[in-house]
């Protein structure tokens, strides 16, 4: 029942945002976070200006290089690097306080032609190998937050791929990309990622028993990227569960190419399945703790892979060609909105922090009663997910444990006729980020 609520609060929130940029309180990227996750999108690095830059760097808390950080885009001679591309990115995203994804160490598309062109032995090949890996990763150490380092390993069965890499090394190679990988940036999180793995099946389980081998051999394995090329109105229904399989076997997951592709032209109606598609893989992510955060594979329908890999599809984004927000846009920010179901009938509570500065802060809440009878005292409960302390506190009784808060009626301000409101304030402390509750309820009662 509370979830059914959550779910008609946040598409009510939804509904009810005309502009997009300042959805249900913030930007994708700050809703996101406040709900404990990153929300992060794949761009050009190319575009990197006007319209594009600022959507790409308001609404977005991490960045993946679509193509710069592949093999044939930083090594195109054998030996001689040109980091130019994936290090505009990297900038870009500095600069406007993102993280970065970094996309991918080794993959067997988008490899150099001298590479692809030669003949190696195995000793050569996983040699050339685990430099790129070395290269790469130590040029953006301490800057790049996860690495796929090993992009797509799996074959549609859930056998290893017969690639370059899989047919001359066999299954070793992954275990040596990654241990090249943390040698070289021992604080970046390392990811395994591949496409058809969102479901319950074959190539999932594929993945979900190749994790465990990797695991057993002590591999530095992080994550598992589940890349969720989606067609419209096809979110597997075993997508939460299967990300919680794996979040079981001590690995963190995440969403990392999340587009949802339809046959065009984009009827009004697939849309809104589209928004609703949209919304079902983001609360899949928030319902499993070690999801770490989803990222859209490109924000703007203008800049998709879609339409030149599936002739006649398209519209697979969040924003039209025009950088017009979709409904899709209107979908996440609905399925992140702030938990903050009001007690039907009862009251209703909002929390703002109004001062904040280095290590401190001031916040003020609201109660009212929303019911037709007098509100004979109130308690208001909520949780302080990163360890902020509360210090002091006026016209409440307030006491903290742990991260929960309880802050109840005092004798002046217990009674409350329909429509009333009671407020208080408190003073805080906080380190690292302070961001809003993660639940946050009134009850009625003494
Ligand atoms: O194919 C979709 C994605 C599947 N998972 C791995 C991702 O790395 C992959 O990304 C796409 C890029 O979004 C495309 O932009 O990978 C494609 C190629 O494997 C990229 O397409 C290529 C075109 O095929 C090239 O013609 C073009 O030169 O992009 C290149 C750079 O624009």
């Amino acid at each position: 029942m509370l979830r059914r609520l959550i779910a008609a609060a946040a598409l009510l929130a939804a509904a009810l945002t005309a502009a997009p940029a300042a959805a249900a309180g913030g930007p994708l990227r700050d809703l996101a976070e406040a709900r404990g996750i990153y929300l992060g999108t794949a761009v050009t690095g190319d575009r990197l200006t006007g319209g594009y830059a600022d959507v790409a760097a308001d609404q977005f808390g991490s960045l993946t290089p679509g193509n710069e950080m592949k093999w044939d885009a930083v090594e195109p001679t054998r030996g001689s690097h040109d980091w130019s591309r994936a290090d505009r990115v990297v900038a870009f995203a500095e600069a406007h306080g993102q993280r970065v994804r970094g996309h991918t160490l080794v993959w067997h598309n988008q490899l150099p032609g001298w590479l692809t062109g030669g003949t190696w032995t195995a000793d050569q090949l996983r040699t050339l190998m685990t430099d790129h890996v070395t290269a790469e990763a130590g040029r953006y150490k301490g800057r790049v937050d996860h690495w796929d380092v090993v992009n797509e390993p799996l074959a549609e069965d859930g056998t290893l791929r017969r690639s370059v890499f899989g047919a001359t090394l066999g299954e070793s190679y992954i275990a040596d990309a990654f241990r090249a990988a943390r040698a070289a940036d021992p604080t970046a999180k390392l990811y395994l990622n591949d496409y058809s793995i969102e479901a319950v099946g074959a190539k999932s389980d594929g993945m979900y028993d190749l994790v465990k081998r990797l695991l057993a051999q002590g591999v530095p394995v992080d994550g598992v990227g589940f890349q969720a090329h989606l067609i419209l109105g096809q979110v597997p229904a075993s997508l939460e569960a299967n990300l919680r399989r794996f979040a079981d076997l001590g690995v963190d997951v995440a969403i990392t190419e999340l587009d949802v592709r339809t046959t065009l032209p984009a009827t009004a109606e697939k849309l809104d399945r589209q928004k609703a598609d949209y919304a079902s893989v983001v609360r899949a992510c928030l319902a499993v703790t070690r999801c770490a955060g989803v990222t859209v594979w490109g924000f703007t329908d203008s800049d998709s892979w879609i339409p030149d890999f599936f002739p006649g599809q398209g519209a697979a984004t969040l924003y039209d060609e025009d950088l017009y927000p979709k409904p899709a846009y209107d979908g996440i920010a609905g399925a992140l909105a702030p938990v903050t179901p009001p007690a039907p009938g009862v009251c209703s509570v909002t929390y703002a922090v109004t001062q904040q500065w280095a290590g401190g802060y001031t916040a003020q809440a609201t109660l009212r009663n929303t019911g037709t009878a007098p509100l004979d005292g109130w308690t208001v409960r909520w949780s302080q997910p990163a360890g902020q302390r509360v210090t002091q506190a006026w016209n409440t009784a307030l006491t903290q444990s742990g991260t929960e808060v309880t802050a109840s009626h005092l004798p002046y301000n217990a009674t409350l006729p329909p429509g009333g409101s009671a407020a208080f304030g408190l003073n805080g402390t906080w380190s690292g980020t302070n961001p809003p509750p993660t639940s946050l309820i009134c009850t009625s009662g003494t």
